[in-house]
């Protein structure tokens, strides 16, 4: 328990599962090579896809000498899973399985995941523990936003709040005003939803005349979508309580991959069950403690669906060093979007969530927005729609405008059109918000 008695931040250390979390690194090193020899063991028994990949990297299971074997391996890719759609990259058979889940993506046919008990008992845990890590405690109400069904948000915060023992409110997404009554009427201590309607949740309680400040709210746990250091302190602001980053995808879980902690430096990602490595997202070579480059996961306790070497498109940076709280596994900075989310304007490499952060927060503007691409002759054109705060004069949109241009061009080096729009004029979110309209390719992403 001495890692917990250091710790700087005492209070925070009572959610530690000490044993787990804050092992050496060299034991998480060898449990981790210990798992990984199963998961290979798992895969090429019974994926034959997977099992003719590592026979061609030579990497029969019982051939691993270490961890850094595994590079040997190539990527897999969301394609992968939609070229074997539905269940056959799966390593169980249906009648084993004890739930599927899938994400819709915004092109044909959906990506499906599938878990046993045993998956759906370890997600469990990870949520919980993600839960914990961000101060939530045994006999919190908790309200889950999050959507229920195929998207892995609903039932993962679900399950893992009551593995913590905490009583959840099943809401979903959507019925806004409803969510609001029930909010002040519970007393709900904890919100899980994606940041884009956690925001909507506070406007809609503005305009009711509600204020979610004096409601019993004191932790957010918030994720699913890119958001900026600016929509926390804006979220923080307006429903008065901390909020918190929780990551995850569908493909190698759900939510609870990773999770900040306490003090909020990055999201611990569990390396008990995970390995996280980051690549070039060009060359796929490995980069450096603190570059930017593409999260690569491969599960190491995942027994119905293994994932070796994933690419997630995600790009964020990686810290080693040990966290204040006394956790030893590494943390996963702020996610900033995704690959394909990318834009490039004029040549300039541009993510939505960098845009947000210039926008959010500066006077006379709500953090509502849109991007819109367009191409004008040969040339792409960004167009950002943001809203003027209630109140604002549609006289003074012009000259908010302007300024914003300004900003834009100063801190991220993009030349972009603005358009200030009325207030409530743009689409609100109740789960990923879209905020991108890529009009060259006729297409919405969500950011
Ligand atoms: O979004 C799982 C989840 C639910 C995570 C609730 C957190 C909370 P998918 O629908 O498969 O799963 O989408 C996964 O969403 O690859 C990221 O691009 C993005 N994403 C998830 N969490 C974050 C985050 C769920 N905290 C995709 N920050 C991922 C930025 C995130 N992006």
């Amino acid at each position: 328990m001495g890692a917990i008695t250091e710790s700087r931040h005492f209070s925070s250390a009572v959610g530690l599962h000490p044993t787990l979390e804050t092992m050496s690194r060299d034991a998480l090193a060898a449990l981790q090579f210990d798992r990984l020899r199963d998961v290979l063991r798992n895969a090429w028994a019974n994926v034959p896809w997977q099992r003719t990949r590592l026979d061609a990297a030579g990497l029969q299971p019982d051939a691993l000498a270490g961890l850094d074997d595994l590079r040997r391996l190539p990527f897999m890719v969301k394609t992968d899973l939609r070229d074997h759609y539905p269940f056959g990259l799966f390593a169980r058979p249906v009648d084993a399985l004890a739930r599927v889940h899938a994400s819709s993506g915004t092109t044909g046919k959906p990506t499906v995941v599938g878990y046993t008990a045993g998956d759906l008992s370890r997600w469990a845990d990870l949520m919980a523990r993600s839960m914990a890590g961000a101060g939530v405690r045994r006999g919190d109400l908790v309200h889950n936003a999050y959507g229920y069904g195929l998207f892995t948000g609903g039932l993962g915060a679900h399950s893992g709040a009551e593995r913590l023992g905490c009583p959840v409110v099943p809401v979903s997404g959507g019925g806004t005003e409803r969510q609001v009554a029930l909010l002040m009427d519970f007393g709900a201590r904890v919100l899980c939803a994606t940041p884009s309607y956690a925001l909507a949740i506070a406007e809609v309680a503005e305009q009711m005349g509600v204020d979610l400040r004096r409601s019993g709210l004191r932790i957010g746990m918030f994720g699913a979508e890119p958001w900026s250091a600016a929509m926390r302190d804006e979220i923080e602001a307006r429903l008065g309580l901390r909020a918190y980053d929780v990551y995850g995808l569908s493909e190698i879980m759900g939510p609870g991959v990773a999770c900040e902690c306490e003090c909020r430096n990055g999201l611990h990602g569990w390396e008990d069950h995970f390995l996280f490595e980051l690549v070039d997202p060009e060359t796929g070579a490995p980069v450096p403690d603190g570059a930017a480059g593409e999260l690569v996961i491969t599960t190491l306790t995942k027994e119905a669906l293994p994932m070796l070497r994933y690419r997630t498109r995600d790009i964020t940076r990686l810290a080693h060093a040990r966290c204040d709280c006394g956790r030893t596994h590494l943390r996963i900075l702020r996610v900033t979007g995704r690959n394909d989310d990318m834009l490039i304007i004029r040549g300039v490499n541009v993510y939505p969530s960098q845009i947000e952060a210039v926008l959010v927060g500066r006077p006379g503007l709500a953090p509502h927005y849109q991007l819109v691409v367009e191409r004008r002759g040969s040339l792409d054109h960004l167009r950002i729609e943001v809203e003027a705060q209630p109140g604002v004069e549609p006289a003074a949109f012009e000259v908010l405008a302007r300024e914003a241009v300004h900003h834009i061009k100063s801190m991220i080096g993009v030349s972009a059109e603005i358009t200030i729009v009325a207030p409530g004029s743009l689409p609100r979110s109740q789960g990923k918000a879209a905020r991108v309209r890529d009009l060259r390719q006729g297409r919405t992403t969500s950011a």
